[in-house]
């Protein structure tokens, strides 16, 4: 048994987050500590809401509440989003919890004493109409790169480019829109990561088990050479910068540490909160000189944060000279997009996860995104591809495989596991299948491959499928009763076993086939142990057991689900 520390990217709380987010971070994290848990191993999945930042108080702004009240209202909202979607997070916190201000405050400290913090004077661009500096999306203003005219202070939605505010050619206030606007100078701590670049560059070297994705990004980084970071900004909201008696430092009265900064440290001060709410114990999965040396850290992320993920939270953590515990494996993703493009709540394109669910049962969102995780590619999802998808893998082939057999059971074998016959050469067949697959399919779950993983299953459905269309119980019982009996009984532990696979994608439907089939909690693990039982495992149940149809597992997808759909969201018409 391992212990496995799960952490995905902590969705921004400035509004409900659409597939691509989901896809992205935290549904393959839930899918792996589900699998993980099913193992028997000791898994602990932490998430939670990142709650700082100029997004955070421009949303605000615009929904005319204060800052702190939009974080509550939108940290419920997400949660719920999340519980929604079936995400099994052992905790989901707040970076804005006084857990998070106190240990960012710490990471602070100790990094400025060991010489990696750094007063510097910077150059920002300065609202007279406002009184008050614009930090990141507080401007606006023409792309350097690529002459767009609403660029970003901290970033071009147009090329992508990251930016310094003062680079914005013609800029203005997004707050008041005033031209008004001048560079003043004003001081700034700054993280020096460029004193760090050789401590990081062997630490990525020795990374085992990432994806290609993830190290590129960080190499790359490495090799253009790391810059310092100023990692404090003029906000109101977020966490103060103080002095070491704990009140606000000298000239950082208008000041708060940059959300980059602390949002990492939240991983961290998450875990103490669900210590302080369940009695467990935080320092062992994150000291690793209090236990945390056996635990495997595994991170899910989309490629865009990558870099602080790599760079910036390993120079906090490593800089600090303190015991923590580093990621060990990192998953990066690359982008789901909407027909090839982005998705965009303005333009009504794309389906947030509060929509989403309104439309469709949450087992269809898993299974497609993971199905078509973004793994190698940017991944386009079409209505046309879910529906697809979701009518063949989910209702066709997972769907009526359950049905027709229980069904059958119900009407010839009065609803009971029947015994009698002998295994011949379909069953040899089907078993042989499954001691390649089920392996297989594990092993890409650790790996962390889920559209190989997801492809696995699918396959194993399909050879119960298959099982059953040879066996045809159905015609032999006319003459052979027995030779009947046997594929009844194979096909009914093949629709236990099928839910027990798909208990980490699905755990909706999962629940409600191992529910028909009368199977107990503690024989729902994964606990295939050598898999010299898998022969067993298809005549597992006990001869005589009760069992009925579930309710309908998978409705069909219409067509005209997929022309309302795209009116409403957007699809290739619109
Ligand atoms: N909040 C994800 C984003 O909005 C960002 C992740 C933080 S992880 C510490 O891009
Ligand atoms: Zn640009």
């Amino acid at each position: 048994m391992a212990r496995i520390l799960i952490t995905s990217a902590l969705p921004y709380i400035n509004g409900v987050k659409h597939l691509g987010n989901l896809a992205g971070s935290m549904l393959p994290a839930d899918v792996y500590a589900r699998a993980m848990r099913l193992l028997g191993h000791d898994v602990l999945y932490i998430c939670a809401t990142d709650e700082h930042g100029t997004p955070a108080e421009l949303a605000a702004q615009e929904a005319g509440i204060s800052v702190s009240e939009y974080c509550d209202k939108m940290h419920d909202a997400q949660k719920q989003a999340g519980a929604n979607f079936k995400m099994s997070y052992d905790y989901f916190g707040r970076s804005s919890a006084p857990s998070n201000h106190e240990l960012t405050q710490h990471f602070a400290q100790i990094l400025e004493d060991n010489g990696l913090i750094e007063e510097r004077v910077s150059k920002q661009v300065y609202s007279n109409a406002d009184g008050r500096f614009l930090p990141d999306r507080y401007v606006e203003g023409t792309c350097p790169n690529c002459d767009f005219e609403k660029a970003r202070g901290d970033q071009c939605d147009n090329c992508g480019k990251l930016l310094d505010p003062v680079e914005l050619i013609n800029p203005y206030s997004s707050v008041s829109g005033s031209h008004d606007v001048e560079v003043r100078e004003t001081n700034h701590l700054y993280l020096k990561q460029s004193a760090m670049s050789d401590r990081l560059r062997a630490w990525v070297d020795k990374a085992e088990g990432w994806p290609p994705l993830a190290t590129s990004i960080a190499y790359k980084w490495l090799d253009e050479g790391l810059l310092d970071r100023a990692i404090t900004r003029d906000l109101k909201w977020g966490i103060p910068v103080t002095d070491k008696t704990g009140n606000r430092r000298k000239g950082f009265e208008n000041k708060v540490f940059y959300v980059w900064f602390d949002a990492p440290i939240e991983y961290i001060a998450a875990t103490q909160d669900w210590a302080t709410e369940t009695g467990g114990n935080w320092e062992s999965w994150w000291r690793t000189d209090k236990g945390a040396d056996d635990v495997h850290y595994v991170q899910f992320m989309g490629k865009d944060n990558v870099a602080f993920h790599t760079l910036s939270f390993p120079t906090t953590i490593i800089g600090s000279g303190e015991p923590w515990k580093l990621v060990d494996s990192l998953k990066a993703f690359n982008w789901v997009t909407w027909y090839g493009g982005k998705f965009s709540t303005s333009n009504k394109r794309g389906v947030f996860m509060d929509q989403a669910i309104e439309i469709a049962p949450s087992d269809y969102w898993r299974w497609h995104l993971m199905a078509n995780a973004p793994e190698s590619d940017d991944a386009a999802f079409t209505w046309e591809e879910f529906r697809a998808g979701i009518n063949s893998d989910l209702a066709n082939v997972l769907g009526n495989f359950v049905n027709r057999i229980t069904k059958y059971t119900v009407s010839k074998f009065d609803g009971k596991l029947p015994s009698g016959g002998e295994p011949g050469k379909a069953e040899a067949a089907l078993i042989s299948e499954l001691e390649t697959r089920i392996p297989a399919m594990i092993e890409f779950y650790e790996t962390r491959e889920f559209r190989k993983a997801m492809a696995e299953t699918r396959a194993i459905w399909a050879a119960g499928n298959d099982y059953l269309t040879q066996a045809a119980p159905w015609s032999a019982y006319k003459t052979d009763v027995d030779k009947a009996a046997i594929g009844v009984r194979y096909g009914l532990n093949l629709a236990a076993l099928f839910g027990i696979i798909a208990q980490p994608i699905i755990p909706d439907a999962a629940e409600k086939i191992l529910d028909a089939l009368g199977i107990p909690q503690e024989n729902r693990t994964w606990n295939f142990g050598d898999y010299s039982g898998i022969k067993d495992l298809v005549d597992a149940l006990p001869h005589g057991l009760e069992i009925r149809p579930p309710d309908m597992l998978f409705h069909k997808i219409e067509e005209t689900d997929v022309e309302a759909w795209s009116l409403r969201f957007g699809g290739p018409s619109v």
